[in-house]
């Protein structure tokens, strides 16, 4: 399954190790990550910002799901949530259970929200939300 992955990069890049520990996890149950680059610590993109919208919107239009880990706020990783949901797209949010998360997603019945304590939970987590995607 091709899986679109948000996680901060403007907001802030306290947790790419994190995130490229997540989309490790999710290749190596033999999913593709179009966007393997968030969690890439020296990620460097020249690309304008609209080119960069206009594939981020292409490419979460083309996905399977969305996961997000949403501990760190971000106003770009929002806006992407928000914008599968519109298009009825499956979103799955992962964050630190510790993470004080908007009331805007923490709020919204409608989310699959995955709050988590280890790294263990959230490889089960992950284990929980692929599993309902063959390879
Ligand atoms: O507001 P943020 O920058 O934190 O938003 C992060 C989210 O927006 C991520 O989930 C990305 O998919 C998307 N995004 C934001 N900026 C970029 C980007 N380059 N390249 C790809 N996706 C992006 C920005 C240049 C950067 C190297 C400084």
């Amino acid at each position: 399954m091709n899986i679109y992955f948000a996680g901060s990069i403007r907001g802030g890049r306290q947790d790419v190790c994190l995130y490229g520990t997540i989309i490790h996890a999710i290749q190596q149950r033999g999913h593709t990550v179009l966007t393997e680059h968030i969690g890439n610590p020296d990620y460097v993109s020249s690309a304008p910002d609209d080119v960069i919208y206009r594939t981020d919107t292409d490419w979460i239009l083309s996905s399977d799901c969305v996961i997000a880990e949403c501990t760190q706020p971000s106003l770009g990783v929002g806006y992407e949530l928000a914008f599968a949901e519109a298009h009825e797209k499956l979103v799955y949010f992962l964050y630190n259970a510790k993470a004080h998360l908007s009331a805007m997603l923490a709020g919204n019945p409608a989310l699959h929200l995955y709050p988590y304590h280890t790294s263990e939970e959230l490889e089960s987590l992950l284990d929980h939300i692929l599993s309902r995607y063959s390879v």
